[in-house]
């Protein structure tokens, strides 16, 4: 890596849930230490824990000093690639996190703002992903769990140190693995179009930092 070259940060999170895989934790990694444009991709998977998942973001913030840094979950309810455009000040955990605590009507940081919004760009990202014959969407709600206390988290760390560093959230479908062994219908996305999906993310952003 020489002196020009910059460092994307991208994160997955653990399998949770009861899940034993996550695909935001392989695509993350799939992609770890790859170039896109002058950038490095350096990843990182985040324990889904309400303490330890923030901390290790930041941390890997601190360490790598990136130049952007874009976050991936799982949704396993959402039909398509969805890039998230608010992250809010609200933790109300739909089931517990992997320590068992399940938090309910708490604001992530009692002194921070209600929201931020995603400093991606976020339509040009979403279009370029249809573009590229992947189905994604815009989102308004990144949840009241673990990924959007993350993407919040990050943000405000960012605001709070007056940094311009792009930063933002893309959820991700369930693998078709997954999928299969769930009793309800729920739709599914292989690994490689997740990947590709993420490495056109990757490509709009690189463009920009
Ligand atoms: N998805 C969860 C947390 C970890 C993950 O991959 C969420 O949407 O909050």
């Amino acid at each position: 890596m020489n002196d020009s070259t910059k460092t994307i940060l991208l994160t997955g999170f653990e399998p949770f849930g009861g899940s034993q895989t996550n695909p935001s934790q392989l695509v993350a990694l799939a992609l770890d230490g790859k170039g896109v444009g002058r950038s490095q991709i350096k990843s990182a998977v985040l324990p889904v824990d309400r303490t330890g998942g923030p901390q290790a973001l930041l941390e890997k913030m601190a360490l790598y000093h990136p130049a952007a840094v874009v976050c991936l979950g799982e949704a396993s309810r959402r039909t398509v690639v969805s890039v998230e455009k608010i992250a809010v000040n609200w933790m109300d955990f739909r089931i517990p996190d992997n320590q068992g605590e399940q938090l309910c009507d708490q604001m992530i940081d009692p002194e921070g703002p209600a929201a931020y919004f995603s400093t991606l760009p976020v339509r040009e990202i979403c279009m370029e992903i249809l573009s590229g014959g992947i189905p994604a969407k815009i989102s308004m709600s990144a949840g009241t769990f673990l990924c959007n206390q993350v993407f919040y988290t990050g943000l405000h760390s960012l605001a709070t140190q007056s940094l311009v560093v792009p930063m933002g959230f893309i959820h991700l479908p369930s693998l078709p693995e997954q999928a299969s062994r769930v009793s309800s219908p729920i739709a599914s996305m292989s690994l490689e179009t997740s990947v590709r999906a993420v490495e056109i993310a990757l490509d709009v952003i690189q463009k920009r930092i």
